[in-house]
């Protein structure tokens, strides 16, 4: 962690598709360009995955320099290599059912196992399970950007469990469900409520999901809908947050 005091302009990343593929490991290049960017300015990652998985993909030169990782769509915050908090998820009479059967009646034909994944204060579920390997994942997302599976699917827990939990698409193959309110959302919460932005902080957020529906949305509009000066920008994947983030650069100069 570095211990820069800008509390004028913050940065906050989302993690899969918007610094790595989704699951793969940041590109060597990239992670040197970005550990001297968080070295500069103060970061924060906002990720679905929880910490784990994320220290698989992003190096320690990264991890360290950066002011804090949220994970768990905001349900865990971890500074200074130290847990700071974490949410439970409530239980919702049905719904692990639900994900069972979905298992079972996908028309998608293949299964690799993990289907009901349990994270600090949410569950990631996929059809084709966690398990799956990298041309699994690539072969599901074809099928599901063809029929959009997960959207659907989440509107329909969306629907029949409004005010227990909420669904939302992330990443390659899975979606993420939580209580609601227990979304990315909480990460602007968490750093209004310890002072660490202050009225005329700038907060920039980057993400590939901030779509209405996607795990990036309620991160996205609560900074956009803020009394904060902001840019929530949307990327397709990390190549165009580096193209971005330099294209920020160009213009401070
Ligand atoms: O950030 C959202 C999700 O990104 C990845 O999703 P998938 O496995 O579907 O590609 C994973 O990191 C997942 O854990 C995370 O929730």
């Amino acid at each position: 962690m570095n211990s820069i005091d800008k509390t004028k302009e913050i940065y906050i990343f989302d993690v899969d598709g918007t610094l790595t593929p989704p699951r793969q490991t940041i590109s060597t290049n990239f992670a040197s360009f970005f550990t001297e960017f968080a070295l500069k300015n103060q970061v924060y990652l906002a990720s679905g995955s929880d910490l784990e998985k994320i220290e698989s993909q992003l190096p320690e030169s990264i991890l360290k320099t950066v002011h804090g990782v949220f994970t768990c769509m905001g349900n865990c915050f971890h500074q200074y290599g130290k847990k700071i908090y974490q949410n439970d998820f409530i239980e919702v009479p049905g719904l692990r059912e639900d994900l069972k059967d979905k298992v079972l009646s996908s028309k998608y034909p293949k299964r690799f196992g993990n289907h009901i994944e349990d994270r600090v204060g949410m569950i990631n579920f996929s059809v084709v399970g966690r398990n799956a390997d990298q041309e699994a994942r690539e072969e599901y997302s074809s099928f599901d950007k063809e029929v959009n599976e997960r959207t659907l699917f989440a509107s329909v827990l969306n629907n029949k469990y409004k005010n227990k939990v909420t669904a939302v698409v992330g990443g390659e193959i899975s979606i993420d469900i939580f209580n609601p309110g227990k979304d990315k959302s909480q990460v602007l919460t968490y750093l209004e409520n310890n002072a660490m932005i202050s009225q005329n902080t700038v907060i920039n957020f980057y993400g590939d999901r901030t779509e209405f529906g996607g795990n990036d949305f309620a991160l996205a509009s609560a900074i956009e809908n803020s009394q904060y000066e902001n840019n929530v920008v949307r990327v397709e994947s990390w190549k165009e947050t580096w193209k971005k983030i330099l294209f920020l650069q160009a213009k401070k100069i």
